[in-house]
């Protein structure tokens, strides 16, 4: 019923722009067979621990540079220590054409290059808390991508996790891009729809979540994958 209604594309907030059904059922296909390829590995899909002991409840693969709380490393060295996948140039076309459709603005679009990108997978229960990312060394946009079941996607402010803020409905297909002002926005999933998704995408079940950034960092040399091969 619910695609019945047009839902307009929405700038949430100064640079923060909601695009809703932006992806195709195909690109959603590819996309989806490509995160199976990475969950697998060379690093695999993980629950991540937190410094404190917790565990967050998504699960998180990454590619370019792997996250870890709270920085950017090439080698997993809080799961098996493998380097990550590369990132694939596919993926900073699809990032350009994302920031070109958020801001129809080329100069921005064309200089747009993410590194890494975050793919996390919500089951129905997963939530992800109200945090900023911060850990980039660029404060280049991050776009994000939904992609099976919709979620409640709650953007904030610069300033505090807590009101005020807009809970955004994102759909599967659904572009968000936040950057400029909104760049470091408190944002977070409260709550995952379960059996929203369309399995034709590839997924039966869950929510998942591709976020390309601009790591900004350069890599050490030498590169760890070549360090000892003497
Ligand atoms: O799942 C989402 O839409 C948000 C993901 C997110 O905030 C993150 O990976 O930092």
């Amino acid at each position: 019923m619910s695609a019945l209604i047009p839902r307009p594309v929405t700038q949430v907030a100064p640079g923060a722009v909601h695009v809703p059904n932006w992806l195709t059922l195909e690109e959603q296909r590819r996309l989806v067979a490509a995160c199976r390829g990475w969950a697998a590995g060379p690093v695999p899909i993980r629950h991540t621990r937190l410094p404190r002991g917790g565990v967050m409840s998504v699960q998180t693969v990454c590619v370019g540079w792997h996250w870890q709380p709270y920085r950017y490393t090439r080698t997993a060295g809080d799961v098996n220590g493998a380097r990550v996948a590369p990132f694939p140039h596919w993926m900073v076309l699809l990032g350009r054409r994302a920031v070109l459709r958020a801001y129809d603005d080329r100069e921005a679009a064309d200089a747009y290059t993410p590194d890494t990108a975050l793919i996390n997978f919500y089951d129905g229960q997963a939530t992800m808390g109200m945090h900023q990312d911060k850990d980039e060394e660029s404060s280049a946009p991050v776009v994000s991508l939904t992609v099976g079941d919709s979620c409640v996607f709650r953007f904030g402010n610069t300033e505090t996790r807590t009101r005020p803020y807009t809970d955004v409905e994102l759909a599967s297909g659904d572009l968000f891009v936040f950057g400029g002002p909104s760049r470091y926005a408190y944002h977070g999933v409260p709550k995952v729809r379960p059996g929203t998704g369309d399995p034709a995408t590839g997924l039966r079940s869950g929510r998942l979540n591709i976020t390309m950034r601009v790591a900004g960092l350069t890599d050490t040399w030498p590169a760890p994958a070549a360090a000892g091969a003497r």
